[in-house]
């Protein structure tokens, strides 16, 4: 342990610690705007500055470890002057825009500015046209960077991907992507990290609330919107809601009160896939010998791109299943644009996902229906539906909860619980028993894939056999799993990919707490949907059944084949 004074406060605090964090370890606020907890302390803002007793310097708290009997001030007046320098340094760097800006009032240049007292640049330097491919679904905008370095180290770290870089040396010096490709050339999984780590506006997702306020203005298409089931963890905290207040329910006011005609749920299809995929997976362990390579879920695009572009060769081991949302979309212009008498040109598609590769996986040409029309039309990040509410002048507290539409509004537990890592791998293991055994478990025997590590892994009896699952998330573990399931270390049957940390829940169109991973605050409330609702598992949902009965016949049928099923190609 080391003894040592910050600002009259004696403290005791292990070795190895940094100033920053014995500091706040007591209650000590140091700003900072680079920092990121164990991912960034390469102190490149000096706003984090403070002042050593007898020392000559300021030092940045971050990245400078305590020592035996240091007295540390943190506000002295050199310390103001300092940080308000280094803070106005980076604005003359920085096209300040904030009126216009995706981030204003989710900034922390802007809030530190006015802590600081930060005066207007009276120098900015001049930036050229952005040549980013609006098209693509993530947009980088350089003259906002401040190059705090944080989207390439969870790119690096936390998703092993290396999409950003440092281009051009000394002055010139910029981030962009890696051997200044174009974004679309690069292996980019989209999965929205480098965006919600980052502290000001330099990324963000493509705006499509645009196209979606056309189509909701337009009398000839009818709007039908899913939510997607990691939604009912985030969509309120932009208003100050609890989850309690945020549910599902009050969101669905809400859109009918924006002008969206029919309002869905994808845990309804989430239950669908579960169908289709526990069945596939069944047929798989028909034939999988213990050395073969498992089955990989496919319903996260940005695993799926990180697969298409580092593991094309294990593509034919991906579930040929759709995810939910494409599923969703498939089942709208067919079955139910036949119920309710329209064409599927008629219906606009739209679906709330946490998620920026959703945005991809919908343009896919391998997601486009037989007439030329996608199977979802538009999507929008939980990002974009609060800029949406936000710019009616809504007040989400005054709206009651209502019903979802019938019959694609209902979805089981199991649905809900996807959204969180290990959620679809429970979900799955819930209907394989079943379809095994004819009857069902406990809802929570698998609950052992539950949890925040990277890697977790259950085993369990189906058809008198060992089945082992793996449970995974962040592309760096799921790399350390592939590779050491290839060099034959690990083995397994079932593997759960999502690529964001913590599964959907801190997905990269998640509303951005600066500073804060959000993932493991938002999953219990999923689980505690589950633990509360009455319908738990996938196939005993009465919509589930009814399209089964209707229209698709047995999971893997070929009309399910057909509608349901896709096949990567990288
Ligand atoms: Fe997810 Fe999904 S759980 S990927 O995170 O499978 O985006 O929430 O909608 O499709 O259901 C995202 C969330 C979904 C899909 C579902 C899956
Ligand atoms: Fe999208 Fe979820 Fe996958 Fe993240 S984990 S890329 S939010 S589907």
């Amino acid at each position: 342990m080391v003894k040592l004074t910050i600002d009259e406060t004696v403290m005791e605090v292990p070795t190895g610690t940094t100033i920053l964090e014995a500091a706040r370890s007591h209650g000590i606020n140091i700003p900072t705007l680079c920092y990121y907890k164990n991912l960034n302390d390469i102190g490149a803002c000096r706003v984090c500055l403070v002042e050593l007793k007898d020392k000559d310097k300021l030092v940045t708290a971050c990245n400078t470890n305590v020592a035996e009997d240091m007295v540390v001030y943190t506000n002295t007046p050199a310390v103001r002057e300092a940080r308000q320098t280094n803070v106005e340094l980076i604005l003359s760097q920085h096209r300040v825009a904030c009126t216009s800006c995706v981030r204003g009032g989710n900034c922390s240049l802007q809030t530190l500015s006015n802590q600081l007292g930060a005066k207007e640049p009276a120098y900015q330097e001049e930036w050229a046209d952005n040549q980013w491919d609006m098209t693509f679904p993530l947009i980088r905008d350089n003259s906002k960077c401040i190059k705090c370095m944080r989207c390439i180290q969870v790119c690096d770290h936390i998703q092993s991907l290396h999409v950003w870089d440092v281009l051009y040396p000394g002055t010139q010096s910029t981030i962009g992507v890696h051997e200044n490709k174009a974004i679309c050339d690069s292996n980019c999984s989209l999965c929205g990290q480098c965006i919600t780590h980052c502290p000001v506006g330099a990324l963000s997702e493509r705006d499509d609330v645009g196209r979606m306020k056309k189509a909701l203005a337009d009398p000839n298409v009818t709007t039908v919107v899913q939510i997607a089931p990691a939604i009912r963890t985030a969509w309120g905290e932009a208003f100050g809601l609890t989850p309690q207040e945020a549910t599902v329910q009050r969101l669905a006011t809400i859109l009918r009160h924006i002008g969206f005609d029919i309002v869905f749920d994808t845990t309804f299809s989430a239950d669908l896939t579960i169908m289709e995929e526990s069945s596939e997976f069944l047929k798989f362990m028909q034939h999988k010998q213990p050395d073969d390579l498992p089955m990989f879920t496919s319903c996260c695009p940005g695993w799926v791109r990180f697969a298409k572009s580092e593991y094309p060769e294990l593509l034919d081991q991906l579930s040929t299943s759709k995810s939910p949302q494409q599923m969703f979309g498939a089942v709208t212009k067919t079955w139910y644009a036949d119920k309710i008498g329209l064409t599927p040109k008629q219906i606009f598609s739209v679906s709330i996902m946490p998620c920026v590769a959703k945005k991809a996986e919908a343009e896919l040409p391998s997601m486009t229906r037989d007439d030329g029309t996608p199977d979802v039309d538009l999507v929008l990040t939980t990002r974009e539906i609060t800029r949406m509410i936000k710019s009616e002048y809504l007040d989400p507290k005054n709206f009651a909860e209502s019903r979802l539409d019938d019959p694609l509004g209902i979805g089981s537990g199991a649905g809900v619980i996807f959204g969180s890592t290990g959620g679809v791998m429970e979900a799955a293991l819930r209907s394989a028993y079943y379809f095994v055994n004819g009857e069902n478990a406990d809802a929570d025997t698998f609950k052992a894939v539950r949890g925040e590590n990277g890697c977790r892994e259950v085993t369990t009896q189906l058809g008198g056999k060992d089945v082992k699952a793996i449970v995974v998330n962040g592309l760096a573990n799921t790399r350390q799993l592939i590779e050491n399931l290839k060099a034959g270390k690990v083995h397994c049957d079932f593997v759960e990919v999502m690529a964001c940390p913590g599964g959907c829940v801190g997905g990269g169109g998640q509303p951005i707490h600066d500073g804060e991973e959000m993932a493991a605050r938002r999953a219990p409330t999923l689980y505690r949907l589950d633990h509360n609702d009455q319908l738990r598992f996938s196939h005993d949902n009465p919509s589930i059944k009814m399209v089964y009965q209707e229209y698709l016949g047995d999971p893997l049928s070929d009309t399910a084949e057909h509608l349901l099923h896709t096949h990567h190609v990288a």
